[in-house]
């Protein structure tokens, strides 16, 4: 039977530290201890980490790093890497390490080594992105393709999108991508309403093949593509699927030669370094996601070997738990200062909360702690001019991730000094903050001393990378997958199912036969849902 976490030595002994840690400033900790700036710092795979802007001192730190040993992090990252059936309310291995072991790396899961069938999926992607960046994959009227459109929803969506945005410096410029999630049909209008069919390319990507989103939208553009190029043949030329089922992908009529294959060792949200990143290889070419692969796999291979006081996903996961469960901090901002990265916060969104969104252990018994935070943000320094104020004065405890890079890949002066000042002061300010007396000493009248006094003690990390890259994304990426690890480790949750989700795709379903039918059924929902199902069948009726 598995301990609870909070009948853990180390759990008692943070509570108790935590007693004293609540009144720290950090003001005072640097005051006492100016050495931390420098000792509350740990480097790997070419990502620097500063979390000395942590309410924590060397008692702090170690009393976590107990508490992950307690909790025996470390068979359970063995357990992960080795293809244990870690995702336990869905039997399942969990190996999306294996998607970026290199060749010749043997991860053996039901008696099979799976790294080779990786790598000839990644070998028939590479093939075929060649063949259209280069024009030689033609459409049904001979034409190139130019437009490439990856219709998915949820993990099939957010990863193959932020990797675009991120990495489009590194993308093929003759190519327009564009990616249709939304069951909302204005997702699929505004998507192709510029673009010719005899010149667009559709990756329907669906694990399941069955998502009523995904499927939807591949139903309707391959009308949108039939309307105006009127040959059922032209759909083998203008459609690829990437999915686990073979059945469902011939049942649409896109030919299984052009399937791109994962596993079920794959979650959604851990599936954009799969054939899921199709659209992503297209647009950087097979080196650069060959690039970005070896850039997860450098982090896997630090996250599985490093000591945990060294261990960068360790120390971000262990202080993610500090604040949520000492704390009581309810949200991590994630602050990006990379325009590139404007959709990360969105992906890391679905990686966190759809991982670490659990309320009862492995063992299904009921936690008596908070579990996974909200993560959210925006990149720098736009958030600076809406939300950061009531992270600077508000009354909730906002921990945040400061996301810098040294070298810029858009060096138009002075921007790139301005933006990293941006960095390094918003940290510092939140950290510090300004004192009444400060304020006073400006010169500013009594009545407005409170308003612009800043109360400081807010936490930060920042991490600093060289320059964004394929290979820096995926160590980026991999260094996030592996801190909901250890938090979800902490929590003892199963970080890979998702009931949520699943729930939401059957609950819609049964409603939808009640919008359509063109006599009202009878409706067995509580008294409010009947009611709006009545108002918007008549408005729908009427309008
Ligand atoms: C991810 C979730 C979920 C999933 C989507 C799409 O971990 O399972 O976001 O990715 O619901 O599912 P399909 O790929 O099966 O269409």
């Amino acid at each position: 039977m598995t301990v609870s976490l909070t009948a853990r030595p180390a759990w008692a002994a943070l509570q108790a530290h935590y007693a004293k840690a609540r009144d720290w400033h950090l003001r005072q900790l640097f005051t006492t201890d100016p050495g931390r700036g420098d000792r509350f710092t740990a480097e790997a795979a070419g990502i620097f980490l500063d979390y000395s802007k942590n309410r924590i001192t060397d008692e702090t730190f170690g009393l976590l790093l107990q508490l992950a040993t307690e909790c025996g992090l470390k068979d359970r990252i063995d357990a992960m890497f080795r293809g244990d059936r870690i995702n336990v309310t869905e039997n399942r291995s969990v190996l999306h390490t294996a998607l970026r072991a290199p060749r010749g790396a043997s991860i053996v899961v039901d008696g099979k080594n799976v790294v080779p069938e990786v790598h000839e999926v990644l070998d028939r992607m590479g093939s075929f992105a060649d063949r259209i960046r280069s024009g030689a994959w033609t459409g049904h009227t001979g034409k190139p393709v130019k437009n490439v459109v990856n219709i998915g929803i949820g993990g099939s969506d957010l990863g193959p999108v932020m990797a675009y945005e991120a990495l489009r410096y590194y993308s093929a410029r003759g190519l327009t991508f564009r990616f249709v999630s939304n069951v909302d049909g204005t997702d699929f209008v505004e998507a192709t309403r510029d673009l010719d069919a005899a010149e667009t390319l559709f990756i329907v990507s669906s694990k399941t093949f069955t998502t009523l989103e995904t499927m939807t939208n591949a139903r309707t553009a391959r009308d949108w593509l039939l309307a105006s190029l009127t040959d059922d043949k032209a759909v083998a030329k203008h459609f690829v699927a990437v999915s686990t089922n073979a059945a469902e992908v011939t049942k649409f009529g896109i030919d299984t030669g052009n399937m791109f294959g994962f596993w079920d060792w794959v979650g959604g949200r851990y599936s954009m370094d799969s054939a899921i990143g199709l659209s992503t290889m297209i647009a950087v070419g097979p080196a650069g996601f060959g690039e970005m692969l070896a850039g997860f796999h450098e982090m896997d291979e630090h996250f599985r070997t490093a000591p945990f006081e060294k261990n960068l996903p360790v120390i971000l996961g262990l202080l993610a738990v500090w604040y949520a469960d000492f704390f009581g901090s309810q949200s991590v901002a994630v602050l990006p200062y990379d325009q590139y990265l404007k959709r990360f916060p969105a992906y890391l969104q679905q990686l966190t909360m759809e991982s670490n969104g659990k309320r009862v252990t492995l063992g299904g018994q009921e936690v008596d702690y908070a579990t996974g935070p909200v993560y959210w943000g925006e990149p720098g320094t736009n958030g600076q001019h809406s939300f950061y104020q009531l992270i600077h004065q508000g009354t909730n405890l906002i921990p945040c991730d400061f996301i810098g890079f040294t070298q810029t890949l858009n060096p138009v002066e002075p921007h790139h000094d301005l933006l990293m000042a941006n960095v390094f002061a918003q940290a510092e300010a939140l950290a510090f903050g300004k004192t009444a007396d400060e304020v006073k000493a400006e010169g500013v009248a009594a009545a407005l001393v409170p308003h612009k006094t800043f109360p400081g003690n807010r936490p930060s990390n920042t991490l600093l990378l060289d320059r964004l890259t394929p290979t820096t994304l995926g160590k980026l990426i991999a260094l996030y997958e592996h801190s909901v690890f250890t938090q979800g480790a902490i929590w003892d949750i199963d970080s890979f199912d998702q009931w949520g989700v699943e729930l939401g795709k059957v609950l819609a379903q049964r409603i939808v036969p009640e919008l359509q039918g063109a006599t009202e059924p009878a409706l067995k929902h509580d008294t409010s849902t009947n009611a709006l199902i009545r108002r918007y069948r008549a408005a729908r009726r009427s309008g």
